[in-house]
């Protein structure tokens, strides 16, 4: 099972990398480290795993983040409305999305970043997306509220950014005196 010691951390090139598109249909192995993606989340959000093994709660989590530079993440977040989105997605791309933009209260954290970073991430506010899912079906999907502010920034993980970085006037002081992993 994933624990946080296999999540990688700021400093590591995984996280500044473009990662690769996964061969579709996937490899078995690359369904089982998905699959692996989704338990984890499933994990981390069950207070009494979450306690055993010390796991810090996420509800998005990319392969860069596991060190390893392909483009899938898994996602598993319920929505305002109560629906839960637990998926695994392989080559997922936004095709459309809206003008305006959203945010989240409070600001963004993330499991490779090991320190509080305030401000706002600005995020579109509804998106249109496409991948290909560990059910293996095509999907194409609309998004708002919560789980489209986690698939954007899972995706940016596949792109080598970090939440950050979409911070207006954030000083990346701390990241630049980083030693180089
Ligand atoms: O990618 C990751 O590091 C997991 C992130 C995902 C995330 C952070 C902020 C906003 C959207 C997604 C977090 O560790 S998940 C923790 C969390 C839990 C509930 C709401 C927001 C973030
Ligand atoms: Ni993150």
């Amino acid at each position: 099972m994933i624990t946080m010691k296999d999540i990688v951390r700021e400093g590591h090139p995984a996280l500044r990398e473009i990662a690769e598109e996964v061969a579709v249909p996937p490899s078995s192995e690359d369904k089982e480290t998905l699959e692996k993606m989704l338990d984890f989340l499933k994990n981390s959000q069950d207070p009494e795993i979450a306690e055993k093994y010390n796991l810090r709660s996420g509800v998005g989590i990319a392969a860069p983040q596991l060190g390893i530079t392909k483009r899938m993440f898994a996602m598993y977040v319920t929505d305002d409305k109560d629906n839960l989105y637990s998926y695994g997605f392989f080559n997922p791309k936004i095709v459309s999305h809206s003008v305006e933009t959203t945010y989240l209260e409070g600001g963004e954290g993330c499991l490779s970043v090991d320190r509080e970073v305030p401000g706002t991430v600005p995020r579109y506010k509804r998106i249109t997306v496409e991948a290909f899912t560990l059910d293996n079906e095509k999907v194409k999907l609309r998004l708002r509220g919560l789980p489209a502010i986690v698939f954007q920034h899972e995706l940016d993980h596949l792109n080598g950014i970090m939440f950050y970085d979409r911070i207006e006037g954030y000083d990346d002081a701390f990241t630049k005196e980083l030693p180089k992993l």
